[in-house]
């Protein structure tokens, strides 16, 4: 049995005020392609499926098609929420979707819920777990909750899994391998203080685990413990990302390959560096790579007019600048070590020439001490 994992779709997400809305157009269309080419008998979909509790009627008609899409092909698609999704909205209608083979599971309710496939080895089941929080175990246990990593193994001790069969989690937590931590990514949300962190032991009863909540694509542990990624770089932390969605193939049970396949993005998102002119030519000679999401580090010395309009120009899809030169290079590290006692008897012109210098790493030209000392005599400052 070949299976298609997938997670972070973030349907409707904006990047730096740009809507995604067709750049996930593209890739789902692609993630489409994917599941015809490879013939997958079923789909994972590991939670965040929406980027907001209450997406836009625009990410609704987009989630639509991409689910109508693989169901008319029938492929049974399985899917959790994360914790961008509200449970209740992504949960309407999911009884009467099981008909179509596709299995939403966006609530709890006190045992994993899980559904089986079965092929030539026979059975294999799904157990879907939505995201959780501890808090939301309270209803169903007695006994104190109070970590995730508590709250996730309770919920899998509870929940009688058949060893013998083959058995596929999908779940849409912060998941670490022991003491190793795996790679973060701006554009998840960051808890304070490592709370959300389960460890990977607590998976010990499933064949393959299909994760979601990191965008960067990682085994955590073994093999067959994965996030699948977010198909589209989310923030300018993943341009080194390659994303990916996970083939993964199952035959007896403890015999499952898996195997990344590349997805290509409408527009790349990546960071390019240099002196301005250098920048506009190399987006003029590049026809499509102009269309990328692009954040620009100008390397000029001086502060140039209206830089982002330049470069937007060229780059339509620019989300930002910043400048690397002596002075930001130095203003960062340099430190004036100030004798407070001191200040009073230096003279303003002297204390602004060297936060100037502080600042910018060069000293004040003559005509700029002139102007200033000008300024500071209008002010009444008669001690220069
Ligand atoms: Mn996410």
């Amino acid at each position: 049995m070949k299976l298609m994992h997938i997670s972070d779709l973030h349907i409707g997400k904006r990047v730096n005020e740009f809507s995604m809305i067709e750049d996930q157009r593209f890739i789902l269309e692609q993630m489409i392609e994917i599941a015809i080419n490879e013939k997958v008998d079923g789909i994972l979909i590991a939670g965040d499926i929406y980027d907001k509790s209450q997406p836009s009627s625009e990410a609704v008609l987009l989630l639509d098609y991409f689910l109508t899409s693989l169901t008319d092909l029938d492929i049974p698609v399985f899917v959790i929420s994360g914790n961008h999704d509200s449970p209740e909205r992504l949960n309407f209608g999911s009884k009467l979707l099981h008909k179509n083979k596709l299995y939403i599971t966006s609530m709890f309710h006190g045992t994993l819920e899980s559904f089986e496939l079965t092929d030539e080895y026979g059975a294999i089941r799904i157990y879907l777990l939505p995201f959780l929080k501890p808090a939301m175990l309270r209803p169903f246990f007695a006994e104190p909750i109070d970590t995730y990593d508590e709250a996730i193994k309770k919920v899998i001790q509870t929940t009688s899994v058949d060893t013998s069969k083959r058995n596929i989690l999908l779940a849409h937590q912060f998941i670490i391998n022991g003491s190793i931590q795996p790679e973060r990514s701006d554009s998840e949300n960051i808890s304070v203080g490592g709370l959300d962190q389960i460890d990977a032991s607590a998976f010990k009863d499933f064949d393959y685990v299909a994760l979601g909540h990191l965008h960067g694509p990682q085994k955590i542990g073994r093999d067959t413990i994965r996030y699948s990624g977010s198909p589209l770089k989310y923030s300018f932390s993943e341009v080194h990302q390659k994303k990916s969605v996970v083939v993964l193939e199952i035959k007896n049970k403890g015999e499952i390959t898996t195997n990344l396949i590349p997805l290509t993005p409408k527009h790349d998102m990546r960071k390019i560096k240099g002196p301005i002119e250098e920048l506009i030519a190399l987006g003029k000679a590049d026809a499509k790579g102009m269309y990328d999401y692009i954040y620009a580090t100008l390397t000029n010395e001086e502060e140039l007019y209206d830089a982002i309009g330049q470069l937007r120009a060229v780059y339509p899809n620019i989300m930002g600048l910043d400048y690397e030169n002596s002075k930001t290079q130095t203003a960062a590290t340099t430190s004036i070590n100030y004798d407070l006692s001191a200040l009073s008897i230096r003279s303003p012109l002297t204390l602004f020439s060297e936060f100037y210098k502080m600042q910018n790493n060069s000293e004040l030209a003559k005509e700029q001490e002139e102007l200033m000392e000008d300024i500071f005599l209008q002010s009444g400052e008669n001690s220069l």
